[in-house]
Formats: structure tokens, C-alpha cells, sequence
């Protein structure tokens, strides 16, 4: 028993956004040593962006003309104002950093207190005898990143990896040296917030919480996890849905476990399948009747797992919520910025929004980005996104050495601790591409019996995630294979799909009927406002300075013409070339997704690389680095309506397939019909159906309709239920497109939103909106609509202030297949 009274006020958190500066401490700095205001949270390129020193690194050339900063050392610097008030007042004051990018020192009034090398973790330090009234000294020093990696590379033994710098020998975002879509920014800098946090006697440490239902009802359990100054007794108590529950702790305990039943709560779902409730859990932990510290975490109450049980046609990678199957509508995810520090609450809601407007339903975080933020986990939790998270290693074999092997296990606890209570947390994986690359990329020769990571992804990974967090699925690398199979098996669990945009046109993903598409795509460039806002050579074309800095790819632009070759001819003029790139980038993916959903649930999800950009650049994404929508986000809110019919070949014949994503039985009358592109009908037959609440239908379509006379004159449709698919006998650059003949008329709805009626006299194939052209920030709710002569369609134009019919009508604005076809 201790004697004397110990301090019991409450924690207080001061966070330290203001006052800093930054300069230039060693390096071939090109901004001279000059002081420079600092935003914390930052990174080094803003704060010289805001000062004007530096042209922003977006733009044009300056990618490289900026490679400079990754070499240099900056130091931050701020003054910490402490009143004898604030000082006496706790026992205790702690600098909590939750997030340093990436390698530097940290000192308090002279003295050193840290040295770190891990952008992915947060750090607390005892800073309690260092601290003074008045001005304390506070400066974090970071060292250049590439010649950091670069040290540690030879130091652990250089390792195979996609690109030339050693990405892997240092825990910071793999991107941030440059990616097939990414900026190469070697950014640092204090990127996430920093407080100061001042308590006696006992505050919260670490708090686990974790939510179940059973039946109509649920538990929530919270482990706190205690640090002291002093041995005191205290209580925790925890409320949740109106229900308390409270623990006393003894004065010597270090960890308090509390369950709290609930008799009656609504289950989460994913979009699609129900609502998202959820329920604030709020953690208290007080010594008598004075709360020291509190925290609280939003939870819903949802099962899930992913079933692996072998089948008769190898191993399934099926998601079920709730004892339901879900069929994954998802994307990749990158980071949303190449400086992630200025993507903020709103701007991760608007992009994650926009996923949502797609007929998504999850979002996986690639393993070369970052363990995302609050706000992104917040965001997905509320608008039913499930996430899958992917510990930080891509495409590369790690060191399992110290230092690395350290702060790995760090990272991931953290991280794991940080995302386990999510409602929307679906999946942690070990890796991306990390256990196919070993297997397949020529990795084993290169490291003669070095290590690759398989430490991390086969013993640490799970045995963090069973001592923490047993309820979180875990696997050990995307693609995975369970059962010992290669890990990008087709007939075994998750697999990426890369050679149709590699090597072959994308057609031919109808090859493949993998249970699980994790990754595949195809590159267009961004929307035209956001290319031409960054680039502005003169002559802008595709391979003119500007478009070869922003087309990351290995033989990006050779890659693009060869896959647009076989479908449409390879267009002179620039406009017309990012169109044509753009339908193309996007019938690929309408392809792929048509065809694995109407193999559903032999295939249970597809993931389309990649929903967003960091920065304006041509790649795989379907919303733009400016946010902008391309036509791919189309393709994918097509391909993935709750309800549609898609046609495809299988052998010699067409086969309809009707999907239905909803939770009732969708009934009704379906005619196929064989047309002439003029509208004169040539067959047609008609079938009732009912497709079972979230079930598929296939039906053959080829019968009694007979061979088309004239293949590049003709097409099918498959049409009823309120829904449609065409089928065109010969690729389009073949066939008998015209000039579509598109009139306009323009209704408003109010002060930002048009309806955009287009009427078409002639069949026309994919018409689009790029609505960017007609203002920067005007949006358009649909795209690739194909029409029958003399059919119309609505489009829904917002975010501009005035519109009318012949800016619409511009061939620029109003695109289709068949300008790339019709003479
Ligand atoms: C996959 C991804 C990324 C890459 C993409 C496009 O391998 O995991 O590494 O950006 O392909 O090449």
C-alpha cells in the first residue's frame, strides 16, 4: 500500500499543431537553410509548396526536377510554451507522435530522446524530466529516406523487387519511391498528429474492444490494458446501447477485462445487404469519483467469416456475413494522395462515397501503401464498405533481420490493435504478391537462402493476430492459395489476373474462372481536366514529355495500343486517343466483371485494381488523381447493379446470365432479340424467369436465333426486367457503326443539376458524357449506354451552374464507340 496521495486529475491531451518550422539540415538542398513554416501533420514537399519554393510535383516535369528532397535532412523545430500551472499539475507528460515518415531523431530541450525508422507505427515518450516552465525546445530531425534505404539495403542484403530502389529495406510506404502508377515523392516529414499528454496516477494504454452478436442479442468485450505512475485502485466502466458495466481494478493490476451483454441489437451489413447500425462503446476509467481517462470505440454487431472448405472443384475464398454469402463487389485501394496527409475526413467520404455509388462493397487496402486512418476505417464502417487491410509489404522479398524484423512485429500489433473492433474489417492479408513472386519471379535463385518475409506472413502475422484479435480472418498473402497450392491457383482461393494486360487483350479473361479475383485491370488515362490541369506540353500527345512522366507502366503506352488494336483502330489525334483509351480501359473491365459474376458462386467476388490515384496519371484507377470519374467507374457500376443480365460466349454458343443482388426472388419475361443496327428485327424469343433472391440464372440464347447474315450489321439484346445486354457479333472497329445522329435537350432541376435527355437516331455503342470538358467540377451519373435507333437516354448533370444542348452535343463532350469507327 502506498502511502501518499497520488494526483487523480484527468488526462489531458494538448496537441502540438502549431509553431513549427522546418529547414534544410544537410543534403543538396536547393531551397538553400532558410526556415520554413511547417504544417504538422505535413510533409516536407507541402510546407516548401506553401512557401513557394518548390513548383508542385504534380505538375508537368517536376516529378524529378524534385528528386533532390528525398536526399536531403530536414529538421523540425517548434517551441513548447509550458505555464507552472500545466507542469505541476501531473505526474506524468508523454510526446505522442502518431505517425513520423520515416527515419528520424527526436529531441526535447537538447536532449535525445528517439531515435525511429518506421513510418508505420505511433510512438509515446516519457518526457516528464525533460520538460521546464516556459519555452521548451522541440525538434525532429529527419534523415533523407532514399540514402536510408539505401544503407540498410546493403546492410541487410539487397533483395528482388520490381523497381530499383530499395523500397523494401525501410518500413515507409513502398509507393512513396515511386510506383507502375505512383509519383516517386521520398517525402518526410511529421505526417500524423502530435500531442502532449499530461496524467497522473493511471490512464488507458491500450483498449481492446470486440463485438458479437448471438441471436437478437450481442457482447461487447473491452480489455483495457492500465499504464501507472502509481499503484491505485480504480474501476472501468464501460457503456454501450445504454447498458453499464462496471470493474473495479485493484491498486496493483495492470489489465481489467468487462463484458457487457446487450438483449436486443440490429445486425451490421455490408451495402446491399441491409443497414449499418452502429454502437458507441464508451470506456471510462476513474479512481473514486474522478475520471481520469476515457476513450470509445464504434462497433456493429455482425459474424463473419470466409469459408475454405475444399469442394469438388478445388478451394472456395467465400465471404459470409451473418451466415450470409456475400458476393465481393470490390476495388483496391491506394493511397488517396501521394502526400496522404492532406487527405482529410471529407475527402475520404467523398471518394469512398463514390465506391459506394458504384454498387461496391469492399475495399482493399494494398499492402504498398499505408495502414489507412481513422477516417477511412470511419467512413467504410458507416457506408457498409467491408475493408480488407494488407500488412505493408508488396511485390518484394523483406529482410527478416534486425532492424527490420522489430519493427515489423511493432507495426503489426499496433495496426492489429488499431482495426480489430472495425466492423467493416473483412480481412488482414500478409502481403501483396510477396508469396506468388517467391514462387514464380525468378526470387529463389536471386536469394539463395535469404530470407523473403515468409517468417512474417506464415508465423508472426497469425500468431499477433491470435493473441490480440482471434475473430479478425486472416491471410497469409493476396493472392493465397489454402491447402499448400500454388498461391495464384486458379481452381484455389484468391488470384490476380495480370496477363490479359500484360501479354494478352482482355477478351480472353473469359479463359479464366478463378473462386476469387483479388486483382486485375486495365490503365486509361485520368479525365481530361485532370490531365491537361498537369501537363501542358505543346504538342500534347501521348508520348509527348509530360505523358511519359505520367505513365508509369513498363511499356504502358505500347500495352494501351496493343489492347485497343483488336476492338478499335489506334486513333491520330489526342482527344479522340484518350477517349478511345478510356472506352477501352473500360469495356476490358465490364468484360472481366460480366464474366465472373455470371459465375457466381463457383467465383465469389472480384476486386478491381484500382478504385483511386495519387496523383494525374494514365493507370488502372476508375476515379481520377483530381477525383474525377472515368468511364471504368461506369463499367464497374454496370457490371455490378444490384440486378442485370450480361451475354457471353461459352464454346460456340451465347448464353444470357441474369444476376440478382437483392434479398427477393426477381421474376419476369426476357426476350433475346437479333436486330439490324437500322432496328429491323430478325428473331426473337422470349423466356419467363425467376431468379432466386441473391442467386444467378443462365440461360442459351443462341437458340432459334439463328446465325447472323451480316455479322458487323447486327446485334443481340437480351432485354426485359428492366435491364438490357447487347452482343455484337464482330469487335466494333468491324462493324457498320455511324454517325450516331445524338440530339439534346437540356431540362434543370435546380441551381446545380441538369437532366440531359440524348436521343439517337442511328445505334449507338457506349455513349458517354465527358462532362468534365463542359466544366471542372460537373459530375454525371451514368456512362457507357448503348441505344437502339431512335431510343434516348437521361443523364443526370451536376455541380454547374449552367448547361445547355450544344455544349453537351460537342463531339468531345458526347462520345461513343462510334466515333472511332464511323468514316
Ligand atoms: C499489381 C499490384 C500493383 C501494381 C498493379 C499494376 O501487381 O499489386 O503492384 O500497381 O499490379 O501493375
Amino acid at each position: 500500500m502506498t502511502a501518499i496521495t497520488p494526483l487523480v486529475n484527468s488526462l489531458t491531451r494538448r496537441t502540438l499543431s502549431t509553431g513549427w518550422d522546418v529547414r534544410a539540415a544537410a543534403g543538396p538542398t536547393e531551397v538553400g537553410t532558410q526556415r520554413v513554416a511547417a504544417a504538422v501533420p505535413g510533409v516536407i514537399h507541402l510546407d516548401l509548396l506553401s512557401a513557394g519554393l518548390i513548383p508542385d510535383p504534380y505538375v508537368d516535369e517536376n516529378e524529378s526536377k524534385l528528386s533532390w528532397i528525398g536526399l536531403v535532412d530536414w529538421t523540425y523545430e517548434t517551441v513548447l510554451d509550458i505555464t507552472p500551472n500545466e507542469l505541476a499539475s501531473s505526474q506524468r507528460h508523454e510526446l505522442v507522435f502518431e505517425g513520423l515518415d520515416t527515419v528520424a531523431s527526436v529531441t526535447v530541450n537538447g536532449v535525445l530522446i528517439a531515435d525511429v525508422a518506421n513510418q508505420h507505427r505511433s510512438y509515446r515518450f516519457d518526457v516528464t524530466n525533460l520538460l521546464s516552465v516556459g519555452g521548451n525546445s522541440l525538434v525532429v530531425a529527419f534523415r533523407s529516406p532514399v540514402r536510408h534505404a539505401n544503407a540498410q539495403s546493403v546492410a541487410l542484403g539487397t533483395r528482388p523487387r520490381p523497381y530499383p530502389l530499395p523500397f523494401d529495406a525501410i518500413r515507409k510506404s513502398a509507393c512513396s519511391f515511386g510506383w507502375d502508377w505512383g509519383i516517386a515523392t521520398f517525402a518526410s516529414g511529421i505526417w500524423r498528429p502530435v500531442h502532449l499528454d499530461s496524467w497522473s496516477a493511471v490512464r488507458l494504454d491500450a483498449v481492446d474492444v470486440h463485438a458479437s452478436p448471438h441471436g437478437d442479442g450481442g457482447t461487447v468485450t473491452v480489455v483495457a490494458r492500465l499504464a501507472r505512475t502509481d499503484d491505485i485502485a480504480a474501476t472501468l466502466a464501460v457503456t454501450v446501447a445504454g447498458c453499464t458495466e462496471i470493474v473495479e481494478i485493484a491498486a496493483d493490476a495492470r489489465e481489467a477485462h468487462i463484458t457487457v451483454e446487450i438483449a436486443d441489437v440490429d445486425r451490421w451489413w455490408p451495402a446491399g445487404y441491409g443497414e449499418q447500425p452502429l454502437y458507441d462503446v464508451n470506456i471510462e476509467l476513474a479512481v473514486g469519483s474522478s475520471v481520469l481517462d476515457q476513450t470509445s470505440r464504434r462497433v456493429g454487431f455482425r459474424t463473419l467469416r470466409w469459408n475454405t472448405e475444399p469442394d469438388a472443384t478445388g478451394t472456395p475464398f467465400q465471404l459470409i456475413v451473418n451466415d450470409q454469402p456475400v458476393f465481393v463487389k470490390g476495388v483496391n485501394w491506394i493511397p488517396d494522395d501521394a502526400f496522404p496527409s492532406r487527405v482529410d475526413a471529407g475527402r475520404y467520404r467523398r471518394r469512398l462515397q463514390q465506391a459506394k455509388d458504384a454498387h461496391l462493397n469492399l475495399i482493399r487496402v494494398w499492402g504498398g501503401g499505408i495502414y489507412e486512418s481513422e477516417d477511412f476505417y470511419d467512413a467504410c464502417d458507416e457506408l457498409g464498405l467491408l475493408t480488407w487491410q494488407d500488412f505493408l509489404f508488396a511485390c518484394a522479398a523483406y529482410s527478416e533481420d534486425e532492424p527490420i524484423r522489430s519493427e515489423v512485429e511493432a507495426e503489426a500489433r499496433e495496426n492489429v490493435r488499431r482495426l480489430a473492433h472495425r466492423a467493416s474489417l473483412a480481412l488482414l492479408t500478409g502481403n501483396n504478391e510477396n508469396l506468388w513472386g517467391y514462387e514464380d519471379w525468378g526470387w529463389k535463385e536471386r536469394l539463395d537462402g535469404k530470407s523473403w518475409g515468409s517468417y512474417y506472413y506464415y508465423e508472426l502475422f497469425p500468431t499477433i493476430i491470435d493473441e490480440l484479435a482471434a475473430h479478425v480472418p486472416y491471410a497469409p498473402g493476396s493472392p493465397f492459395s489454402p491447402g499448400g497450392q500454388h498461391p495464384n491457383a486458379e481452381e484455389h482461393g484468391s488470384m490476380h489476373l495480370w496477363e490479359q494486360w500484360n501479354r494478352r487483350d482482355w477478351p480472353t479473361y473469359r479463359d479464366h474462372t478463378p473462386r476469387f479475383v483479388a486483382e486485375f485491370g486495365w490503365q486509361g488515362p485520368p479525365t481530361w481536366t485532370t490531365l491537361t490541369e498537369a501537363i501542358h506540353d505543346e504538342p500534347l500527345t501521348p508520348e509527348s514529355p509530360g505523358m511519359i512522366v505520367h505513365q508509369k507502366a513498363v511499356d504502358g503506352n505500347v500495352k494501351l495500343a496493343t489492347g485497343l488494336v483488336g476492338h478499335y483502330r489506334v486513333p491520330e489525334d489526342m482527344e479522340t486517343w484518350h477517349w478511345a483509351m478510356q472506352l477501352n480501359q473500360a469495356n476490358a473491365v465490364t468484360c472481366a466483371l460480366e464474366w465472373f459474376r455470371s459465375h457466381a458462386p463457383h467465383t465469389t467476388g472480384a476486386v478491381v485494381w484500382q478504385l483511386n490515384d495519387c496523383w494525374p496519371v494514365t493507370s488502372w484507377a476508375a476515379i481520377d488523381g483530381g477525383g474525377r470519374e472515368k468511364p471504368l467507374l461506369f463499367a464497374i457500376k454496370n457490371a455490378f447493379a444490384p440486378r442485370n443480365v450480361s451475354i457471353q460466349p461459352r464454346g460456340d454458343r451465347l448464353f444470357a446470365t441474369l444476376t440478382n443482388d437483392t434479398a427477393t426472388e426477381w421474376n419476369g419475361d426476357v426476350v433475346v432479340r437479333r436486330r439490324r443496327f437500322d432496328g429491323k428485327l430478325l428473331a426473337e424469343q422470349s423466356w419467363s424467369v425467376g431468379v432466386p433472391a441473391r442467386g444467378n440464372i443462365t440461360v442459351d440464347v443462341s437458340v432459334a436465333l439463328g446465325e447472323p447474315k451480316n455479322a458487323g450489321g447486327e446485334v443481340l439484346t437480351v432485354e426485359g426486367m428492366a435491364t438490357r445486354a447487347f452482343w455484337f457479333f464482330t469487335e466494333a472497329r468491324d462493324s457498320a457503326l455511324t454517325d450516331p445522329g445524338l440530339s439534346a435537350s437540356v431540362t434543370r432541376i435546380n441551381e446545380t443539376a441538369f437532366d440531359v435527355t440524348i436521343t439517337a437516331t442511328a445505334l449507338v455503342r457506349d455513349l458517354t458524357l465527358l462532362i468534365d470538358k463542359i466544366h471542372p467540377s460537373a459530375r454525371v451519373d451514368a456512362g457507357l449506354v448503348t441505344l437502339l435507333p431512335n431510343e434516348s437516354v437521361v443523364f443526370r448533370v451536376t455541380g454547374l451552374s449552367n448547361l445547355d444542348a450544344d455544349a453537351v452535343l460537342r463531339p468531345e463532350v458526347a462520345r461513343s464507340g462510334n466515333q472511332l469507327v464511323a468514316k
